[in-house]
């Protein structure tokens, strides 16, 4: 059966070499990772370089006696082993990373001079690490939860990198907040629950006693914290930054990052599941898209706001909780990101990657956001304890790829054997070098912008951050039904776990009042508290009503079913011929089909010949997959009806929204009823009708009538 298998490492690399982009980006990146070690053919040694004879046996008195001291190679061996671990990120601990490549659409020499948006030939490496915030190294993937959008572009100007999430906000205004809030959403302190959850009295205490962070909340408890996939993430710079052109022209600018995959997410009941039969889902999906050649593409696009147009909106551009709706200031694109070559090695590459707000190159800039500022401390302060010293730039994965003099000389984990005498600058002795360059309109030296400031020193926010409710009220006003139901849903589940009420109750008269009115009525319902007639504070409202844009449904993606999961599920005297045809048209619109069985078994087709399958339906849930098939012949389907686990299976998908296509005997023994994706047979009608379903990732007009089932 020609269900596609993800292709080992070597077959897809060597599968990989095919374009010249590809080409190009891995020559650049091998160029970065020259330390890349491969033990094929090689004896075992010691670290001085000792072969060794036996690797088994430590060295005793006798084959009964005791272990030596002297033994240097067990010796060597285990205090490696003890110091094997780092300490995990402060936040964001829970990671997975690719490599890629950046490609610029055009010349954007109006807006930046930076060199890697110049030139639409250039292809610039790039490596991303994805995350979740709350949870440590070993959590699971698919809780409720930000996730992290860290991109680190290695200029021929200097490594840029690109430290969002995948919502455009934040939590608070100002760095000197941000341990609170860390202290507050991570585990408890006296008995360190829960991992990877904000459900619990800390959290909601902190964010109820501050409202700057309504607007974040509400991204956090909308289908936005459970992706689908890493894949089907938007990405955002949060802050506004700037870009300035060769003549010194600023722009403000917001970053985003478009999934070519669309916008999609899990269902909570789905998350919850996943986070116990498969807490790898989300990291195992990006591997297995790259490794299959279903390379993830985004594209870099920005807002633009000329320096004159500073003060136009009804809030303050240096507000990190606030954005700038689309409707307002359209993303206008820049070029795009492909990643198409995952990690040789974990810990050497998405553990010991430092990304850091402050690695800029000369056409980018900073804003005063007091949240940014704090952060350009903070990243490179944390990696210090993380790995061990100020030379982590020279971990491979972190160097940049342009040259890097200077006079920053010793320190733990130096691996340069710097060559001359001088150390400092001026010098003659070394001919002066290495030199400053001047800045100048293209290659020049980083200069920083010039912005003029006139202040008393204070410790004050300004007024222009004071309202926090009119955004989180477009965004709730912004979603369609279904999603605003689900966002009431995670709020009272959310609650529902904070043990005191007083909590509860701040939360929903204090911000969630002010936000709307139906909203918190609902999550009020829901908890048994009584409903607020009104807000705490005047909400001034904003400049839109709705903005289209956020609502997730509004960005299915431009990729039709390209590497969605589809199940194919068969039992003894399936009829190979149904499989094999359906199995093709799923192939032909490239999505990845996977045949299960009852057990990992191979079944025999109706005439008698042996169909190899890809897993259990056990192994392998409905929970992990896009859609599911069911193809035809009578003794499978009636195998299937008979099975608990093939009826669960079902019953679930169809719970969980997803495309099905079944048979006529199978649809009447599950008690289900046709709708727009729940489809019959194996013609190819059906499979039109079904990759259209797919294509809107779930049957929403389905919602009602899945309440009802049990699975
Ligand atoms: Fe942060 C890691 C994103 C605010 C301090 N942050 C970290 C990572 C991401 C973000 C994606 C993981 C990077 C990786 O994969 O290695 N952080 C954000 C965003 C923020 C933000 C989008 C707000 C707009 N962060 C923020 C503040 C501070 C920090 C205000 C401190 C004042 N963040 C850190 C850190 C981390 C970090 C403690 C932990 C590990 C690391 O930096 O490398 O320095």
């Amino acid at each position: 059966m020609p269900s596609k298998k993800p292709d080992s490492p070597k077959q897809s690399q060597l599968a990989g070499t095919d374009t010249p982009d590809r080409a190009n980006t891995n020559a650049k990146i091998q160029s970065l990772e020259s330390v890349r070690s491969d033990a094929t053919g090689q004896a075992l040694r010691t670290n001085q370089g000792v072969r060794i004879a036996d690797n088994q046996n430590t060295l005793k008195a006798g084959d009964r006696g005791p272990s030596l001291l002297e033994d240097f190679i067990m010796r060597e061996k285990i205090t490696h082993f003890d110091h094997e671990r780092i300490p995990e990120r402060i936040v964001h601990a829970r990671g997975t990373g690719a490599h890629g490549y950046f490609q610029s659409y055009g010349n954007h020499a109006e807006l930046t001079k930076a060199g890697f948006l110049q030139d639409p030939e250039k292809v610039t490496p790039v490596f991303v690490r994805f995350s979740t915030v709350q949870g440590p190294r070993g959590s699971a993937d698919t809780v409720r939860d930000v996730r992290g959008f860290a991109v680190k572009f290695y200029t021929d100007e200097g490594n840029f990198d690109l430290v969002g999430n995948n919502m455009p906000v934040f939590f608070i205004q100002d760095a000197i907040k941000f341990p609170d809030f860390v202290h507050a959403v991570k585990p408890e302190p006296h008995n360190e629950i829960p991992t990877g959850a904000s459900a619990h009295d800390t959290f909601w205490d902190f964010v109820s006693l501050v409202p700057e962070s309504a607007h974040m909340v509400m991204w956090a408890m909308s289908d936005r914290a459970i992706p689908r996939s890493l894949r089907m993430m938007e990405g955002f710079g949060v802050h506004t930054f700037r870009l300035i052109n060769a003549q010194g022209v600023a722009s403000f600018v917001k970053f985003h990052w478009k999934p070519r995959q669309g916008v999609h997410s899990l269902l909570w009941d789905e998350a919850q599941k996943l986070a116990g039969k498969d807490p790898d889902f989300q990291r195992r999906d990006l591997w297995e898209a790259i490794e299959t050649g279903d390379y993830p593409e985004w594209e870099l696009g920005v807002q633009i706001v000329p320096e004159a147009d500073e003060h136009k909106f009804d809030f303050d551009l240096l507000d990190p909780t606030k954005i700038i709706p689309e409707e307002l200031v359209p993303v206008t694109p820049l070029g795009k990101m492909v990643l198409n070559r995952n990690p040789d090695n974990f810990f050497a590459e998405v553990e010991q990657v430092a990304f850091c707000p402050g690695h800029i190159v000369p056409g980018i800039d900073f804003t005063n956001d007091p949240l940014l500022q704090g952060r350009l401390f903070s990243y490179t302060d944390t990696q210090l304890s993380r790995l061990g010293g100020p030379n982590f730039h020279q971990i491979p994965v972190n160097r940049p790829v342009a040259p890097n003099h200077n006079n920053q000389r010793d320190a733990l984990h130096q691996h340069v054997v710097h060559r001359g005498r001088a150390s400092y600058e001026p010098n003659s002795i070394d001919g002066g070098w290495p030199k400053e360059t001047p800045p100048a309109a293209q290659d020049g030296g980083f200069e920083s912008y010039q912005e003029r400031i006139d202040a008393n020193k204070i410790r004050q926010r300004s007024e222009s951050f004071g309202d926090h409710f009119s955004q989180a009220r477009l965004f709730f006003q912004s979603m369609s039904p279904t999603e605003q139901q689900h966002i009431i849903k995670a709020y009272s589940f959310e609650l529902g776990k904070v043990e005191r009420e007083t909590i509860r109750a701040r939360e929903v008269n204090e911000i969630l009042a002010n936000i709307d009115l139906k909203l918190a009525a609902a999550v009020a319902a829901n908890l048994g508290l009584p409903a607020p007639s009104a807000g705490t504070v005047q909400v001034k409202g904003s400049q839109l009503a709705q903005s289209p844009a956020l609502s997730q449904m509004n960005h299915p993606g431009s990729v039709g079913i390209k590497g969605r999961k589809i199940a194919v599920l068969v039992a003894d005297g399936v009829d190979a011929a149904s499989a094999d045809k359906l199995v093709k048209a799923l192939e032909a619109h490239s999505a990845r089909p996977m045949l299960l069985g009852p057990t990992s078994a191979p079944v025999k087709t109706a005439d008698g010949k042996q169909l190899p399958v890809d897993a259990s339906m056990e192994g392998m849930p409905s929970i992990m997959f896009d859609g599911v098939v069911v193809p035809g012949g009578k003794a499978s389907i009636d195998a299937l009806a008979a099975s608990g686990l093939a009826k669960h299976f079902l019953l679930e998908g169809y719970k969980h929204l997803k495309a099905m296509v079944l048979t006529k005997e199978l649809l009447g023994s599950l008690g289900l009823k046709e709708d727009k994706g729940l489809l019959l047979g194996d013609e190819q009608k059906t499979v039109d009708a079904f990759v259209k379903a797919v294509e809107g990732h779930r049957v929403w007009e389905r919602e009602a009538a899945a309440e009802a089932v049990p699975a």
